[in-house]
């Protein structure tokens, strides 16, 4: 089948299932193009609970589906590839984290949306890349356990100088491998561009921004901006949404490496092969549900 075929027997699927198709901001265009919804995953999640609809296809990586299923547990969510991870969420277990808070007696656990089920059950409280300053600030302890992203943390760390820090090592594979030298270069051929990157960049690329902050953030900042040029420092999915709310506008890319392969695995064929056959149905030890959905609930509370 060729694509317009697939988009069609996608949207009659869709309608048959009584299902609804999410995208996070880094998949593909062509399926950002089907989806009823883009976003970032915490938006998607709290999207797919407020819906009034039994089966969701979420087109992103396996924590992306589980945060969904953990605030829809009576609904079945799809993830169309199973083999779709991320690297960083892996970087942390729950085992590792229950060592790390017995050796900081009395530190609040904040993690990263981008983690695991089981480590969300561990921690005290979940944030995003858009809140995570606004959380720590709130938070009344002075010692933080900030997992699994040492970027994320770090970037909080600068913003909430009060607080003390204590950062898991994790990393983003797409973000943090983007060098120094390589911006500067990029910087000085689009002289007149503001660099807009998100804080899973290492330290010395977010100092040379002109903006930090999470994939909605940077398409909020560069659509309500008067400039006209942007450098976008965070995965290449976000041109898609960036370009049509701002046809006038220009974006170039931070650089060809800003790319995770596990976003781009979701293709129009396994939206399809999800509805068509009901998979990956995506579930959660219902104690583990329970308990991340505190750590959840608590982020909603704070923010
Ligand atoms: O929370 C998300 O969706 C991620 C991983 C990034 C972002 O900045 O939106
Ligand atoms: Fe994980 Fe990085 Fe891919 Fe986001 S871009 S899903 S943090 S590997």
């Amino acid at each position: 089948m060729d694509n317009n075929e697939l988009k069609k027997k996608i949207i009659e699927l869709k309608e048959k299932r009584n299902a609804v198709i999410v995208a996070h901001n880094y998949q593909v265009d062509e399926v950002q193009e089907i989806a009823d919804v883009v976003g970032d995953s915490f938006a998607l999640s709290k999207y797919c609970a407020s819906v009034d609809i039994n089966t969701i296809v979420f087109c992103g990586v396996h924590f992306m589906a589980e945060s969904a299923k953990i605030l829809s547990p009576e609904k079945t969510v799809l993830l169309p590839e199973i083999d779709a991870g991320c690297p960083m969420a892996d970087m942390v277990t729950a085992e590792g984290l229950i060592e790390m808070r017995k050796r900081h007696p009395g530190a609040v656990v904040v993690c990263y949306i981008n983690s695991s089920a089981e480590v969300k059950a561990e921690s005290d409280i979940c944030c995003t890349s858009s809140n995570a300053i606004d959380i720590v600030k709130k938070i009344k302890e002075k010692d933080i356990i900030f997992a699994p992203d040492q970027n994320l943390a770090n970037f909080v760390a600068k913003q909430v100088p009060d607080k003390n820090i204590i950062p898991w090592n994790g990393f983003c594979i797409t973000h943090h491998k983007i060098k120094a030298e390589d911006v500067l270069k990029i910087k000085e051929i689009y002289k007149d561009s503001l660099l807009l990157v998100h804080p899973e960049c290492k330290p010395e690329i977010v100092e040379l921004a002109d903006f930090a902050g999470s994939t909605k953030q940077i398409i909020d900042y560069a659509t309500e901006s008067k400039h006209e040029n942007f450098i976008i420092g965070t995965e290449m999915g976000v041109l898609f949404k960036l370009k049509k709310q701002n046809p006038n506008k220009t974006f170039y890319l931070m650089s060809q490496g800003l790319l995770c392969p596990n976003m781009k695995k979701t293709s129009l064929q396994s939206v399809y092969n999800s509805l068509n056959d009901m998979k990956y149905e995506i579930n959660v030890d219902e104690d583990i549900r329970v308990r991340a959905k505190n750590a959840l609930d608590r982020m909603l509370e704070l923010s």
